[in-house]
């Protein structure tokens, strides 16, 4: 029997946050200019991240009020729900225990859930995949040839990608440099041939990441990649052309992270080479299970560590900090309101970090892989607008793309601007006027957005600089456009597990409100089974071609009647 969510729509909260809105005006400009406080009061730390509310559209009522938004939809019972392994994932019956996998070794008193020690599982595979990186490290761990790998290959798709690919690029510099990674997702041909094409299969080791291990494209490029790997092997007269040679060949140059180790198996890979997981690990929630296996090997096991370590700090904050200090609580409460009341459509998120340069592709599919539903977890229909559109690039190209829209447009688009005080590159440009620190003009880019947006610039204010009157308005900036400003020391592995665990938890947090199962996805499931379904027709298959509908047959002709055949 499941138990229906609290409907928000139906508590006084909401019926407060209606008249609320209904007499709001907001005026960012006025509200700093009448509380010197308001930047300290709505400023906020979690782990090491300094979180700047303070240049949102609300008042110290409306923060409130969503407060108690969020007593009233129990979320606090909702988070240890989570936290003690309830099966809040109701449409899959599935625990949901990211936040087990980087409990520390030392946690006390053990997490034991549907009867299995979890803290010691995790630990143990956790012991697994470190062993198993460092012996990349190192060069222990040889190709067929006795060579070291040069090459860390991770195939997967989704959640069994992205985070790895945001992870890797956010920390480059953390990385080994004799070992590279490399990543194939796409089933394009053009992805796995683009990415294998200068590399020696001598030196190539292949991570193939796959919850179910059942996903079609992970598979296919999979079987690509082992086709190709045999053939260079072969090409180079490192193995003879025997199946003895290519189990032998697989077996060096291919390792497997997966739920499902008896299909690992049945592809071929020694079971003794795959790092396994947990169904209560969502895919777009497990760059911290063995799906970061890859990472491990760039990173090390203490980078790692040091990640997991940021995202425990952020758990326990979500856990112990009252709501009205609470960062996940509160930026998933003011998420609620702008789609809720003040009508975003979307939510961009801008790294003033190049580095943080995947960020928003790997938040889009925690955010609206989650927030994407129409029925709440009992079935029934939502009662409100949910998710949100994320999206983002990192400052400042955004700024010279499409920040026009957010500064002037006729939208709302609140924004998450997020920097580090300390780059990983410290260069001064010499021939400059007054040989500047990049990185702080890159900073007086980022503090000048926000405050811009915050503040905007009014028709006196134009008018004072010279301008013709019939050019004022197009050069008024209206303002009032929400920003929060999450600022950290550098971007290293904590702080990056910080930020990574702040939006699975504002993502969760709104997910309660709306009622929703933030942690299935049948969406997602729809597209893995209508795939192989039409593959036949694709293919030529007269019959197949005919049960389509007139649309999907008219494209698929014309695929047909275009093909070149290899
Ligand atoms: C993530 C989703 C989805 C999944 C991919 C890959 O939460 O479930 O994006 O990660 O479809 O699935 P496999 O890891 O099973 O190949």
């Amino acid at each position: 029997m499941i138990t229906p969510p609290v409907d928000a729509t139906t508590t006084s909260a909401w019926a407060a946050l209606t008249a609320h809105r209904a007499a709001f005006t907001p005026d960012l400009r006025g509200w700093f200019a009448a509380d010197p406080q308001r930047a300290g009061r709505l400023s906020h730390g979690v782990g090491d991240l300094h979180v700047d509310l303070s240049k949102n559209l609300v008042t110290d009522e409306t923060l409130e009020i969503l407060v108690r938004l969020a007593h009233e939809v129990d979320l606090e019972g909702r988070i240890a729900a989570m936290l003690a392994g309830e099966h809040i994932n109701v449409t899959e019956n599935r625990a949901v225990l990211h936040t087990a996998l980087r409990r520390p070794a030392s946690a006390n008193p053990r997490l034991v859930v549907d009867g299995q020690d979890v803290d010691a599982d995790v630990q143990a595979e956790l012991a697994k995949v470190f062993a198993f990186a460092e012996r990349v490290r190192s060069g222990e761990w040889t190709g067929v040839t006795g060579a070291p790998i040069r090459t860390v290959v991770n195939i997967g798709i989704g959640g069994s990608d992205l985070g790895p690919v945001m992870a890797y690029e956010a920390l480059k510099p953390y990385a080994a440099d004799h070992v590279e990674l490399r990543f194939v997702s796409n089933i394009d041909p053009t992805d796995v041939a683009e990415t294998l094409r200068d590399l020696d299969p001598t030196t190539t080791l292949f991570i193939v990441a796959s919850k179910t291990f059942g996903t079609l494209e992970t598979l296919t490029n999979a079987r690509l990649a082992r086709q190709w790997m045999w053939t260079g092997l072969v090409a180079a007269g490192a193995i003879e052309d025997t199946d003895d040679a290519r189990s032998a060949a697989v077996a060096k140059h291919f390792v497997a992270v997966s739920t499902a180790l008896d299909k690992v198996a049945a592809f071929g890979i020694d079971p003794q080479n795959a790092f396994g997981f947990w169904d209560w690990v969502g895919g777009r929630y497990s760059l911290d299970s063995a799906i970061g296996t890859s990472l491990a090997v760039a990173i090390g096991p203490d980078g790692f560590r040091d990640l997991l370590a940021g995202m425990h700090s952020v758990d326990e904050h979500l856990r112990t900090v009252p709501f009205e200090r609470n960062v996940p609580v509160l930026m998933g409460l003011l998420n609620v309101w702008y789609v809720n009341f003040l009508g975003a459509h979307t939510h961009a998120v801008l790294p003033y970090a190049q580095y943080l340069h995947r960020f928003a592709a790997y938040l889009q599919q925690l955010t609206m892989e989650s927030n994407g539903k129409s029925v709440r977890w009992d079935g029934t229909p939502v009662t409100t607008d949910t998710g949100e559109v994320f999206w983002g690039e990192p400052g400042t190209n955004g700024q010279h793309a499409f920040y026009q829209l957010i500064h002037q447009g006729t939208r709302l688009v609140p924004a998450d601007f997020i920097a580090v005080a300390t780059p990983a590159h410290p260069l001064v440009d010499q021939a400059a006027p007054g040989a500047p620190d990049v990185h702080e003009l890159f900073l007086a880019n980022f503090f000048a957005q926000t405050k811009a947006l915050a503040f905007g610039k009014t028709a006196d204010e134009v008018r004072a600089e010279g301008t013709a009157e019939e050019i004022v308005p197009a050069r008024v900036f209206g303002g009032n456009r929400p920003t929060t400003s999450i600022m950290a020391p550098a971007l290293t592995p904590a702080v990056l597990g910080q930020l990574i665990a702040l939006y699975e938890h504002i993502t969760f947090v709104q997910g309660i409100v709306w009622g929703i199962d933030s942690f299935d996805q049948w969406g997602v499931e729809l597209g893995k089974v209508l795939a192989n379904q039409i593959a036949p027709a694709v293919a030529g298959d007269a019959a197949a071609l005919d049960a389509q509908d007139p649309s999907t047959r008219g494209l698929i002709e014309y695929y047909l009647a275009h093909r070149r055949r290899r």
